[in-house]
């Protein structure tokens, strides 16, 4: 259902910008490389009623995307902000931020993270949590943990015991070309028949297909953007030759792109991500589309700080959301979040927040501890 409710316009006198340093618990590994720590933005919006925070889930290197953390830092201080400043007027209806941003093109993690941050502060103002605000129907979304390349099948078999010790209830795996078949292998023989799924990060082309169907026999419950984001007619051939569905991530940039591939049958399963599709109410469309039309949908991560991880929890909570998301515990990633109460694992599940706006409130010290640059735009 769309917002039944918009929100209250916020009185938008600034945005405080600041990039942040967090360490990693453990190397996170992808068909693209290897992090240690994450880099991320952090958006404050300042507003005559108080205050609201975003995230801009950017990478240091465009290698997920386009997009990457000094290009958002520059369009954002540059651009977005200044655009939404001049036209906040008497105040600024969340809502009305996606228009006011849409002649610049793409820059969608930057645009998400202000979004966001206008969108908690209205929310904090009216006393209204943004799981409410968004339509979640449950209390606590299930967890799924996302499992980084290891150094080889045996390690790989290591790591995923450990995070079904802790209780996840659902495993994906990172795949490359090379480490695809017996990593998948060695996760189902040691584990056998867990909710298991496979993510390439657009790591092969339709030439591996033989290779891809191959994973048909491990029932995965799905392999996650195999070919690249711009392929939507090869993903759609391939989703004919292989048993498991085929799941988009990077590919779906907008409500509009997961129109195109439930169309051309690219995908029978959607990852949604805020970020990627320039915020949380064009996630909702996405959610709505997928819903009406059959099609499972679940919450991605990127390894969000406490600000990301609350809202993405509140996401996850639609009813649509059908399969479990990547929405794990903070200490999945971080020893230590920039909130004071970090999402944690209950059973298996990670608690929407209820408290206004995001429901978290941020930790002053931390904050400042992790962060390495910071900027103010205001009116
Ligand atoms: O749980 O937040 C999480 C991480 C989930 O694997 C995950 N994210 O491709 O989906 C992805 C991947 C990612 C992370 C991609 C960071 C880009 C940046």
């Amino acid at each position: 259902m769309p917002i039944a409710r918009p929100a209250a316009s916020v009185a938008l006198e600034g945005f405080e910008l600041r990039v942040l340093h967090l360490p990693l618990v453990s190397p996170f590994t992808t068909s693209f490389g290897t992090e240690t720590a994450r880099e991320v933005i952090v958006v404050r919006a300042l507003t005559s009623d108080g205050e609201g925070w975003g995230e801009i889930v950017t990478q240091a290197d465009p290698l997920y995307s386009s997009e990457y953390t000094q290009g958002a830092w520059d369009v954002a201080l540059r651009f977005l902000a200044p655009a939404l400043l001049d036209s906040a007027g008497t105040g600024l209806a969340p809502e009305d931020v996606a228009r006011v941003l849409e002649p610049f093109k793409g820059h969608r993690m930057a645009k998400a993270g202000l979004e966001l941050a206008a969108l908690d502060a209205a929310l904090r103002a009216e006393g209204r949590p943004l799981g409410e605000y968004l339509g979640a129907v449950r209390d606590r979304v299930p967890s799924g943990v996302s499992v980084g390349i290891q150094r080889d099948p045996a390690a790989l078999a290591e790591a995923v015991g450990g995070y079904l010790d802790e209780g996840y209830v659902r495993i994906k795996i990172k795949i490359k070309p090379g480490r695809d078949v017996a990593d998948t292998a060695a996760v189902r023989d040691a584990f056998g028949s867990i909710p298991l799924q496979v993510d390439a990060n657009s790591a092969y082309t339709l030439a591996d297909a033989a290779t891809l169907a191959e994973l048909d026999r491990f029932d995965l419950l799905l392999i996650e953007q195999p070919l690249q984001e711009d392929d939507l007619v090869d993903h759609a051939q391939l989703a004919r030759r292989l048993r498991t569905p085929v799941c988009l991530d990077e590919s779906i940039v907008s409500d509009k792109a997961a129109a195109d591939a439930l169309a051309l049958g690219s995908a029978s399963v959607i990852n949604i991500k805020a970020g990627r599709i320039g915020g949380y109410l064009e996630a909702v469309r996405i959610h709505d589309r997928c819903r009406d039309a059959g099609v499972p949908v679940w919450c991605g991560g990127m390894l969000e700080t406490g600000i990301g991880r609350a809202a993405n929890a509140a996401l996850a909570a639609l009813p649509g959301f059908t399969l479990p998301g990547d929405v794990s515990a903070s200490s999945r990633f971080y020893a230590r979040d920039i909130v004071t109460e970090p999402a944690v694992l209950e059973d298996g599940h990670v608690r929407v927040p209820t408290g206004p706006g995001l429901g978290v409130e941020i930790d002053p010290v931390a904050l400042d501890d992790f962060t390495v640059a910071r900027e103010t735009v205001t009116r």
